[in-house]
């Protein structure tokens, strides 16, 4: 089974989203396997955002992404990385398509609420950054064959 990192970011807790985005990935049947709320540091945000170092916005990703606390969670199901990404939309929220979750409630590239791991390996990467191993539970729920075929 896959599993994805995903963050409600700064302004998503700020702007009292959390329930709401935690909701639709529940909703669409992923499953939850760790979660917690937790403020990045410095270090740990220019990590996690590596690949970006050389970009303009960089400091000020840094900046926003250290600015309060954030909740951080893993979720699985088959193709876990790609249902995440699809479900919260494309980067700018002017792009990203009615239905998901920047296309419904953002309206700006640095205010877009949510993180979604880009692929397996990044998830992997990602999820140990901010959870140790007896943080993520494995778990069964009575529905499952309900939303997966046995
Ligand atoms: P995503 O979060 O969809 O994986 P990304 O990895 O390309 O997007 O960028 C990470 C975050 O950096 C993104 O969620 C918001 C910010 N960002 C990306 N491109 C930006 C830009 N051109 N101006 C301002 N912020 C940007
Ligand atoms: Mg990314």
């Amino acid at each position: 089974m896959e599993r994805t990192l995903v963050l409600v970011k700064p302004d998503g807790v700020q702007r009292g989203l959390i329930g709401e985005i935690v909701s639709r990935l529940e909703r669409r049947g992923l499953k939850l396997a760790g979660m917690k709320l937790m403020r990045l540091d410095q270090p740990a945000a220019r990590q996690h955002y590596g690949e970006h170092v050389d970009r303009p916005f960089f400091a000020g990703l840094v900046e926003f992404i250290t600015s309060g606390p954030l909740v951080a969670m893993v979720w699985e199901a088959d193709s876990a990385v790609e249902i995440v990404r699809n479900t919260i939309g494309a980067t700018d929220p002017g792009n990203s398509a009615p239905g998901t979750i920047r296309g419904d409630l953002a309206v700006n590239i640095g205010r877009n609420l949510v993180h979604g791991s880009d692929g397996v390996e990044s998830a992997q990467r990602e999820i140990n950054l901010f959870f140790r191993p007896e943080e993520l539970l494995d778990y069964s729920r009575s529905n499952d064959p309900w939303i997966i075929e046995p």
